[in-house]
């Protein structure tokens, strides 16, 4: 698919005060820092489309931007992010769970992963809650310029082992670098096959 336009649309603390013209939704949601905005900007060619930063936490708000004036990236707050605190606590919040069941242009919600630590309980914990929600969703494991090919393997492995089979789960798994651009387009396909069949 290619891109012909890509524009922050708006932001807003819940959906319902989110964009009112309903076009089909794709939203990235992930623990803190784990890459979402990077991603977004990634997979519109757009560097600073979607604000990225060191400091976790930094997407606090639902973050709507419109591509080919025909649908959208949404940039969910990230979870697992208590000022600083470690928690393995599903605290993401209300606003976002309101968001993932009930806003009706959603068509897919990718879930982003750091394949370069252990299967994360809040990560298990939110894919848990999501399945049970009822919402479609994949995997996406992110930073895979950061370790060999070799290692992000065998944490996919693992992640599908000892995180996805005990639930039940097979999501669709891609993994991406915003570094070397990798897993882009088959991302930009899968959104464009699900377009296709809205
Ligand atoms: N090497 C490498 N760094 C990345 C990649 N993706 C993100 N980063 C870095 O990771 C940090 C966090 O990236 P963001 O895209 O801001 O992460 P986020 O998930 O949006 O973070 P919050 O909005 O705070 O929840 C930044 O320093 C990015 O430059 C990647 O694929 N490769
Ligand atoms: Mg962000």
């Amino acid at each position: 698919m290619k891109i012909l336009s890509a524009e922050f649309e708006l932001s807003a603390p819940r959906h319902t005060e989110g964009p009112r013209l309903p076009l089909p939704e794709f939203a990235f949601i992930g623990r803190s820092n784990v890459g979402k905005s990077s991603l977004i900007n990634l997979l519109a060619e757009r560097h600073g489309l979607a604000r990225v930063s060191d400091l976790p936490g930094k997407t606090r708000l639902l973050n709507f931007f419109v591509i080919n004036r025909r649908w959208r990236l949404v940039d969910l707050p990230g979870y697992g992010y208590a000022h600083g605190a470690k928690t393995d606590r599903f605290d993401f919040n209300r606003a976002v769970a309101d968001y993932l069941e009930q806003r009706e242009a959603l068509q897919h919600t990718y879930v982003l992963i750091d394949p370069r630590i252990e299967p994360q309980p809040i990560d298990l914990a939110f894919i848990e809650w999501l399945a049970g929600a009822g919402v479609p969703f994949s995997l996406v494991f992110t930073k895979a310029d950061k370790q060999s090919p070799t290692q992000t393997k065998n944490a996919v492995t693992r992640f599908q082992r000892d995180g996805l089979e005990p639930l039940g789960l097979q999501p669709r798994l891609f993994l991406t670098s915003s570094k070397t651009k990798a897993g882009r387009k088959e991302i930009l396909q899968d959104i464009a096959e699900r377009l296709a069949e809205a």
